[in-house]
């Protein structure tokens, strides 16, 4: 007989996420139900509201991505007052995009989807010596693998699994699951490198914050340009986005690429991370402009995993609907007449398999109705999945010649052949490979910006907002976790209409009108899960798609009820419930 197995919350992303699978006895995953549970509505907080102020509330969609919003936003904006900002501006904006990346990716895969591939517990048991001699295979140049430093991080481990609270940061995991492929001097390997890249990651966002002023919400873009004036124009503030750039590409190359070249090896055979994606259609936007009419990647999309064929994007294809989503208007709307009205509906009563393996009562999820806050997006009727993977499809197909060498090198290095792209673990490679297409190339926007500086100094454009007229535009671009849309109309100088079409909502959407799953679902079905009552098949399919629910669906409880409440001591700025 079939279970209901219900995976809420899932961890290690942003945001909050159920997956909810039905399995038959053989273990098969028969059919699939993704669902955020939370809502919070900036679409609505944008209406009425001056265009000016619009990208500072809407980078307040996320915590992660936040400056992807504040751009997309800006770009809106601006796409709808017809203006066009001046190129330092748009170097600058690259650049921050740059260190956007480069602290999106590797976090990603060190701290939220690293430990599906890596196992913390099985590092204990490593031979050090070993281990760092086992870099040299993966990396000419390893970071934190010598022996002295991998027998450090064990005794740090160590440590945590003597607290009382057990593994800390890494208790209540599968650990010793039999999916996990690496060997023990893999996994410290990759577990020195997770403590390294905690390092990283403050490092790179302080690069953030050279141009942007902070780091989450950065605050020098408005609409016309960029405010950081004083920051482009000091030599020293130049130098140190360098060198902190200069470091940060090291050890995406070195750590990063490394170590998911030792995953492609080790997991190459894991029917689990090699089972062909769910859905095949791949959708993209040009991004990163590195020089005049210069970008890293194309857009575009591909249907039916054909990357023979690549076709250019019609904006007025773009539809979300709301069939299976918790808004009123079911059918599928364009974003400039998107509504947002909440229809919150709830599970229904029934049985799942608890994490004992035995049945308990549960609320579940009913396929025929409402059963998530995420909308479903389509292009020309069709679900498409967006991210890392598709924009390197997309680029690909094109013939983007630096896409073609990044991607035919790694699967020359690691043996794969073209179709193990279409993976969950090519999805996860895909995103290092775009990471470190990134890290190779953006400076050509760094050198471009000095070399502009000396004869034009322009970095914000002058507008006018006529009250009498109507503006409708677009911000479009791909972002860390795929393409993202921004679309506003403006009416009587204000905000009339505001939509986001976000990538997690692209890829985490629940089913359409026609019972056409979105790419999480999609991808669940047909997955053999080794224990029921230890899912971790399911969460590394899942989180390989990077979810950030926050955005997706873009505070409160149903009811509206106060949750908590937060007291903050000016003197120490320390925050208590
Ligand atoms: Ni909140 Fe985001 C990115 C945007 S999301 S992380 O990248 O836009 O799906
Ligand atoms: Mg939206």
């Amino acid at each position: 007989m079939s279970k209901r197995v219900i995976v809420d919350p899932i961890t290690r992303i942003e945001g909050h996420l159920r997956a909810e699978v039905i399995v038959g006895d053989d273990g098969v995953v028969q059919d699939a139900f993704i669902s955020s549970t939370l809502w919070r509505g900036l679409e609505v907080i944008a209406k009425g509201r001056d265009p000016r102020n619009i990208p500072l509330i809407m980078q307040r969609i996320c915590g992660v991505c936040t400056y992807s919003h504040y751009l997309k936003s800006t770009m809106a904006i601006e796409n709808a007052l017809e203006i066009k900002i001046p190129y330092n501006a748009e170097l600058v904006r690259t650049l921050m995009n740059a260190a956007l990346f480069m602290h999106d990716h590797p976090v990603h895969f060190y701290h939220l989807h690293g430990v599906d591939w890596v196992d913390i517990v099985s590092a204990l048991s490593a031979d050090p010596r070993k281990a760092s001699e086992l870099a040299f295979k993966y990396s000419d140049n390893p970071i934190g693998t010598g022996e002295n430093e991998l027998k450090k991080v064990q005794e740090t481990i160590a440590k945590f699994a003597k607290h009382p609270q057990g593994l800390g940061p890494f208790a209540n995991a599968y650990w010793g699951h039999g999916t996990y492929k690496f060997t023990p001097e893999q996994n410290l390997i990759a577990l020195s490198h997770y403590l390294k890249a905690l390092e990283m990651q403050r490092m790179v966002a302080q690069m953030m914050a050279i141009f942007g002023g902070k780091q989450p919400h950065p605050q020098s873009l408005v609409v016309g340009g960029v405010t950081c004036v004083m920051d482009i124009l000091d030599p020293a503030r130049m130098g140190e986005y360098m060198v902190k750039f200069k470091k940060m590409a090291d050890f995406i190359k070195n750590a990063y690429m490394a170590d998911i070249k030792m995953a492609a090896e080790m997991y190459k055979a894991e029917p689990s991370v090699v089972k062909p994606v769910g859905v095949k259609n791949f959708l993209a936007q040009k991004e990163f402009m590195i020089g005049r009419d210069q970008y890293l990647f194309d857009g575009g999309y591909i249907l039916d995993g054909d990357i023979s064929k690549v076709f250019d994007l019609d904006e007025d294809l773009i539809t979300e609907e709301a069939t299976h989503s918790w808004y009123k208007d079911d059918g599928p709307q364009h974003p400039y007449d998107g509504t947002t009205v909440p229809n919150h509906t709830g599970f229904v009563d029934g049985e799942s398999i608890g994490p004992d393996g035995q049945p308990i009562e549960s609320k579940l999820i009913d396929p025929e109705a409402k059963y998530s806050w995420i909308k479903s997006p389509r292009y020309d009727g069709k679900p498409m999945e967006v991210g890392p993977l598709a924009c390197l499809l997309v680029s690909y197909a094109r013939g983007n010649k630096i896409v073609q060498d990044s991607v035919n090198g790694f699967l020359k290095a690691t043996g794969l052949p073209v179709g193990a792209l279409f993976t969950t673990l090519g999805r996860t490679a895909a995103r290092a490979l775009q990471c470190e297409i990134i890290a190779d190339n953006a400076l050509v926007a760094f050198n471009n910006l000095i070399e502009n500086l000396k004869v034009d100094q322009e970095t914000c454009a002058t507008y006018v907002i006529d009250k009498d007229k109507e503006y409708k535009g677009r911000g479009m671009g791909d972002v860390p976790r795929g393409m993202l849309s921004h679309w506003v109309r403006i009416k009587n100088g204000v905000i009339e209409n505001y939509q986001a079409v976000v990538p997690s909502t692209w890829n985490a959407g629940p089913m359409d009108a026609k019972g056409a799953k979105g790419p999480y679902e999609a991808d669940l079905i047909g997955l053999k899960v080794q224990d029921i009552t230890q899912p971790l098949e399911i969460i590394r399919i899942i989180h390989s798609y990077d979810p950030c629910i926050a955005c997706a669906v873009h505070v409160m409880d149903t009811k509206g009820n106060k949750l908590s409440e937060y007291k903050v001591d000016p003197l120490y700025g320390s925050c208590s419930v």
